[in-house]
């Protein structure tokens, strides 16, 4: 069970975001709408949310989960691989450290975004990506190994983070999609899986047994619902454009 998320308001600059999504500029009031009705859905899951400033020198630093792992026995503050993104460590370092005294940090040439990294127990699933490199990851595990956890790496082929393609909803159930299906890595988990022209609602989030997903997903949101969870659906359009989606909104530990 998660007690706490740490989020990153959108700024103005979101604008210049890091996009391949082709959907057009996302619009910031929309956005700022969309972002206060996900912080009310994690704290109706009982969650304590610290909601940091919007931070303007960065367009995508209300991803906030990509730039450190939060585990159960230490956190990782990690090293962006996409350049424009790497000073936002700077911004979330002090507040991670009001939470955790264990905090470890990537080095160079280490590269990681948590958005790679999906938790599963005490076994940590690590995304090698244009964003993560085998060094930041090996260096991931190695941390990871010293807190009495584990790690492995997965081959990513076309997919921006791991966790655009992968959601792990806890009770050994794991929400699929597209290059992952085939992967022998994930089948010793009850396999959810996502229709490819569903895509985007692979990422999704366990929040305390229950699931948040995006809007618009009917046969995503049937099946997990078959599945055994109430799923609360969010609309948010406006971070799609940039490639980002629910678990990129926030760190829940
Ligand atoms: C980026 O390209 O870095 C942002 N525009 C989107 C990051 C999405 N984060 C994630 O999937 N964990």
């Amino acid at each position: 069970m998660f007690s706490n998320a740490i989020v990153r308001k959108p700024g103005r600059s979101m604008v210049k975001g890091l996009s391949n999504a082709e959907l057009g500029v996302p619009d910031y009031n929309k956005a700022v709408v969309q972002h206060e009705f996900y912080v009310r859905a994690l704290k109706n899951c009982g969650l304590t949310v610290e909601e940091l400033e919007a931070d303007e020198n960065f367009p995508d630093s209300t991803f906030v989960e990509d730039v450190a792992l939060l585990t159960p026995h230490c956190a990782i503050i990690t090293r962006p691989g996409a350049l424009s993104r790497r000073g936002e460590i700077i911004g979330i370092k002090e507040t991670i450290q009001k939470y955790y005294t264990n905090t470890e940090e990537i080095q160079p040439p280490g590269t990681v975004e948590a958005g790679d990294i999906m938790m599963v127990g005490s076994h940590f699933y690590i995304g090698l990506s244009n964003r993560t490199n085998l060094n930041g990851a090996e260096q991931t595990i190695r941390i990871l190994n010293k807190y009495g956890m584990s790690g492995s790496v997965i081959k990513l082929e076309k997919v921006l983070h791991l966790k655009t393609g992968l959601a792990y909803l806890e009770n050994n159930n794991l929400l699929v999609c597209g290059e992952f299906l085939s992967n022998p890595a994930f089948e010793k988990f009850n396999i959810i899986e996502v229709p490819e022209e569903e895509s985007y609602a692979a990422n999704c989030i366990w929040v305390n047994n229950k699931v948040l997903l995006p809007e618009g997903f009917p046969i995503t949101k049937q099946k997990i619902i078959d599945a055994g969870y109430s799923v609360v659906e969010i609309n948010v359009s406006e971070f799609r454009k940039l490639d980002g989606g629910l678990s990129c909104l926030s760190l829940r530990f």
